[in-house]
């Protein structure tokens, strides 16, 4: 009964778009090798997809998007709630009925002459309990292709939604690409999202951000689970034992980096190995044993191509020699991609716009230019990314980049502190989103353009998984990206990283020294392993420094943003931050 009605909805939804849309054919998406080999024919064909160099790079493509469609918009993405309040100061709000009647006016008719694809994806393995599922329906083959590489796309998909009654749906069309004429919509008690006037990324992929954080925040929050913006590692020690860790950054801040981590050499004929399970997101629930156990709800990485090396992120490098969508890199004589920092002794002449590679005109590549590459593909990528069932989280990271102020790392007294600390995260914005980069904001727990729902609210759902019996994650707090007076990092990063991640799963362990402050636990210098590392004294007193005034100021700051969200933001917040303040001034 319910499988029938489940598969009776689907139909109705893709018929009452069609007859909204119009378009010239409809195709179901199964997902199969055939139906991709007939996609990328005929993108090829139309110039949507150029093949890359077949002996350097097989079965990869470049693909360039409308210069105006770059990036995520975040002034033109709405959550759509009856009431302002629930979609909170942190979304940009319009009435369901306002949304609905302004996207449909721009989709009335948008297909005419095009193919209307229908995509089942699960996001999670196929047979996990924390996996859900959606459709999306769009007119654009890039997007399907896209889909295929980053969610569990097709017929199994299918099977499950006819099996559990409930998808996400999402409606997206390319339109014309204005953007003027650009919105992203999201409908959360409707679990429905219509996106109409980009091709790009988020905005167009809507299993990911749309899908698996704005309306799957909505969903976990009634559920009693987290949708995070997170990546997940595992890290093996040389008794070969793995902690997982979820770490939350802002978009472009090196997710995809930490995630596929190599150690530095040391640590690695020790016997230190880090594994993959995702690089984006996160979505996890606790288990039976009070622990919070996390999958990764993508399958693939769409990640920032330009300071991707074999010394930045070799595994990342490893995984897209071949069978790789790039979008909106540069290209070499010889057709090899091409973008700042892949520091591989080739030279770009074609830049991302297609024109003739002029430095003094534009970067070769686009600053948020990107791979698409199936997770299965990355070395790393570890075998329990699907576990149905999920891995447990030891430790959760919040981090930004912070060009003064704050300290490598620190450690959470506990987990209100620890939800203070994500709340509190500030970020200096970058390009993976249109607007102006390197200005500072807030972006809690990284969630700032991503959390479907009132943050006061969100807080008071992470408060409440601190429950009787929960055995939930330490948190911490990183900054890889502090500066010195000369404007260059003070933290060599990347591998070295790997570094601060001992420290936190030895705190873990207990088997760690700490040095209490105001704002939480620093690790002494000594306290981490900084063998090899060349650090000025300078870097040292900052990475390792506790600054009195500064702080005092940045908690001033967090708790005027706190008032923000009035009345409804938790008191525990608030009198967590109060406690802070007091234990600056003694
Ligand atoms: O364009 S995406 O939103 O998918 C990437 C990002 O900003 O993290
Ligand atoms: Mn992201």
């Amino acid at each position: 009964m319910a499988a029938r009605s489940a598969l009776d909805a689907l139909n109705d939804w893709v018929a009452s778009v069609a007859l909204l849309t119009r378009p010239a054919a409809i195709q179901w998406c199964d997902g199969s090798d055939s139906e991709n080999d007939a996609l990328i024919a005929k993108m090829q064909a139309d110039g949507t997809l150029l093949p890359l160099n077949p002996d350097t790079n097989p079965r990869s493509w470049l693909h360039r998007s409308h210069p105006d469609d770059v990036a995520r918009v975040e002034h033109l993405t709405f959550v759509c709630t009856p009431e302002q309040d629930d979609a909170g100061p942190n979304n940009h709000w319009m009435s369901p009925a306002d949304g609905h009647a302004q996207m449909d006016g721009l989709f009335d008719g948008c297909m005419a002459g095009r193919t209307m694809y229908v995509i089942p994806y699960c996001m999670g393995p196929i047979d996990s309990p924390l996996s859900r599922c959606g459709v999306e329906i769009t007119d654009s083959p890039y997007v399907v292709a896209n889909m295929r590489i980053m969610t569990r796309m097709g017929a199994a998909a299918l099977a499950r939604i006819e099996r559990e009654g409930t998808f996400v749906k999402g409606l997206h069309s390319t339109g014309e690409l204005d953007p003027n004429r650009r919105y992203i919509m999201h409908f959360p008690e409707e679990l429905t999202i219509k996106s109409y006037g980009s091709g790009y990324g988020g905005n167009a992929l809507l299993g990911k951000k749309c899908h698996a954080l704005r309306i799957a925040s909505h969903q976990a929050r009634k559920e009693g689970w987290l949708a995070e913006h997170m990546l997940i590692l595992g890290l093996e020690n040389p008794q070969g034992e793995t902690h997982y860790i979820a770490a939350a950054f802002p978009s472009a801040c090196g997710k995809t980096n930490l995630a596929m981590l190599i150690p530095p050499e040391g640590y690695r004929r020790d016997g230190w190995k880090v594994w993959t399970i995702g690089d984006d997101i996160c979505w996890m629930r606790p288990g039976a044993d009070g622990r919070l156990y996390a999958i990764n709800p993508e399958a693939g990485f769409f990640g920032v191509a330009p300071g991707t090396s074999e010394k930045s992120n070799p595994n990342a490098l490893a995984s897209i020699q071949s069978d790789t969508i790039f979008t909106n890199v540069g290209l070499t004589a010889d057709n090899q991609p091409w973008w700042e920092g892949i520091d591989n002794g080739q030279q770009p002449t074609t830049d991302w716009r297609g024109e003739p590679y002029d430095p003094a005109k534009r970067p070769a590549a686009h600053p948020n230019s990107r791979f698409t590459v199936s997770a299965k593909q990355c070395p790393s990528y570890s075998p329990m990314a699907e576990d149905a069932q999920g891995v447990p989280i030891s430790a959760i990271v919040f981090g930004g980049r912070r060009a003064s102020l704050v300290p490598l790392v620190f450690e959470a007294r506990d987990w209100t502190h620890g939800v203070l600390v994500g709340a509190a995260m500030g970020s200096e914005t970058t390009a993976a989103a249109t607007g102006a980069v390197g200005v500072m904001r807030r972006d809690p727990m990284a969630m700032k353009p991503f959390c479907g729902y009132n943050f006061a609210d969100y807080f008071a759902h992470w408060l409440s998984f601190d429950t009787e019996g929960a055995k939930l994650p330490k948190i911490f707090h990183v900054n890889w990206f502090r500066k010195g007076d000369d404007g260059k990092f003070l933290w060599p990063g990347f591998g070295d990283n790997l570094r601060v991640l001992e420290w936190m799963i030895k705190r873990v362990e207990g088997r760690a020294d700490a040095v209490e402050t105001p704002i939480g636990q620093l690790p002494a210098e000594s306290d981490l392993n900084l063998d090899g590392v060349d650090l000025s004294d300078e870097a040292r007193a900052r990475l390792f420094g506790y600054d009195r005034a500064g702080w005092q100021a940045e908690f001033a700051s967090i708790g005027d943003y706190l008032d923000e969200y009035g009345p409804r933001m938790p008191e525990a917040l608030k009198s967590e931050q109060q406690r802070i303040v007091t234990g600056i001034a003694k």
